[in-house]
């Protein structure tokens, strides 16, 4: 139970884990006796900077789907447990996102995109949290049409909808960026509109094709995942959003590609003027070569850091390698890690890994809307 005070065999385990790795924080027995004594007195403990530093970049370092773990050590961690009000929280989730992308105005390296998590309150035993409604801080709307057709991202039409009981009004696009809902015990949920400065985002053309253009797909370039519980020896932090840098799959092989998604792999065919009579004139994967290469090659031509499975197969190969020289194996799970297009022609393919749950991590909430 999430909501239960800290198990202090947990606490221990991770301050352990943690002084053990950081020789420059000391002993760890005195802060055990402190956390020891804190749980005795309120259920819970309260991390140092240095512990919840280390306890986030850990928990990205164990989970278990993330291709992108080579770079573990480089999360940049805000601290933002004193924040409290709606307000406040959405201030800071502006900063995020600036410090992690932004656009121009707002970012002294347009494009260079930096993996940061912002972390908030803790859970409190018994008590209520804050958290944020949405899967993802930048998402696209969907709208169900009368044909029963969507316009925008079709998994988002039920959040859409919650937002639209709450007052919110779309333009009805196909890529209109969703409000942040936050919910907080004293003030209920609140909808915020992130300013443009806070969402860099990458008209889609391809290297040959004109008519690419004229699809008028687009897409954000920062995915900050805002519906993961991140925990720390035993400390549950719910609102704990996090951003790295897309790869190229996750757009054009899924989000525009699916077909209970934006669904372009037939227009894209339809435009290359491919035979889709039949499977087996390979169609489906021509077009989803096009989609693909349109994506990376957008984002590389505004100067947008984005990456390619093949590329990223092979850092997460040599993540493993290093992680084998400091003695760990790396959780993983296959299904997760092979990129959804050309699986076997990356090298994270042809291997096994063991899927181990090992903490800090993120959790999905059970509760999450999205
Ligand atoms: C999942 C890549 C950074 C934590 C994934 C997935 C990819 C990916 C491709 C699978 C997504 C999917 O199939 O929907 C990357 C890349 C990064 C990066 C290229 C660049 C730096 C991060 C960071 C964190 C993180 C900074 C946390 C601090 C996770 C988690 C999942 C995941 C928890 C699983 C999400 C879920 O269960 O839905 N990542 N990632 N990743 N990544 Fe990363
Ligand atoms: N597939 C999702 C994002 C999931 C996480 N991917 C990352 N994470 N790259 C999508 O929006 O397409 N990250 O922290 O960089």
């Amino acid at each position: 139970d999430p909501d239960a005070s800290v198990d202090f065999a947990e606490a221990e385990e991770f301050l352990r884990m943690c002084y053990g790795d950081n020789s420059k924080l000391g002993s760890v027995e005195p802060r055990l006796a402190v956390v020891r004594a804190q749980i005795a007195a309120t259920g819970t403990y309260v991390h140092t900077p240095d512990e919840l530093a280390y306890g986030a970049r850990v928990a990205w370092r164990n989970s278990s789907r993330c291709i992108g773990r080579l770079y573990w050590r480089s999360l940049v961690v805000l601290d933002r447990r004193r924040a409290r009000t709606p307000e406040e929280i959405f201030a800071l989730i502006v900063r995020h996102l600036c410090m992690a992308g932004g656009t121009a105005a707002a970012n002294r390296e347009p494009g260079a995109i930096r993996p940061v998590i912002s972390v908030f309150p803790q859970a409190q035993p018994g008590r209520p949290y804050a958290r944020i409604w949405n899967e993802q801080l930048i998402r696209y709307a969907g709208y169900r049409d009368v044909n029963g057709g969507v316009t925008g991202d079709p998994r988002a039409v039920r959040f859409t909808e919650s937002m639209r009981d709450l007052g919110w009004r779309g333009k009805g696009d196909a890529f209109d960026v969703l409000p942040v809902a936050i919910e907080t015990p004293a003030h209920g949920v609140r909808l915020f509109e992130l300013p443009e400065r806070a969402v860099l985002e990458v008209p889609l053309v391809h290297p040959e094709y004109a008519w690419f253009a004229e699809l008028g797909l687009r897409w954000h370039a920062v995915p900050a995942i805002s519906n993961m519980r991140l925990t720390i020896g035993g400390v549950h932090y719910p609102l704990a959003p996090f951003n790295g840098w897309y790869m190229g799959t996750e757009i054009g092989a899924r989000n525009l590609a699916d077909p209970d998604r934006y669904n372009m792999v037939p227009v894209v065919a339809k435009m290359m003027g491919l035979d889709t009579s039949k499977p087996r004139t390979l169609w489906r994967d021509r077009a989803l070569v096009e989609l693909n290469r349109a994506v990376l090659w957008s984002f590389e031509r505004v100067g947008v850091k984005i990456t390619d499975h093949h590329t990223e197969s092979d850092r997460f190969l040599a993540h493993i390698g290093n992680e084998a020289k400091a003695g760990r194996e790396v959780p993983a799970d296959w299904s997760w890690i092979v990129p959804p297009m050309s699986g076997g022609a990356t090298g994270v393919f042809h291997r096994y890994y063991r899927e181990s749950d090992e903490r800090p991590n993120f959790y999905l909430d059970a509760d999450a809307r999205a």
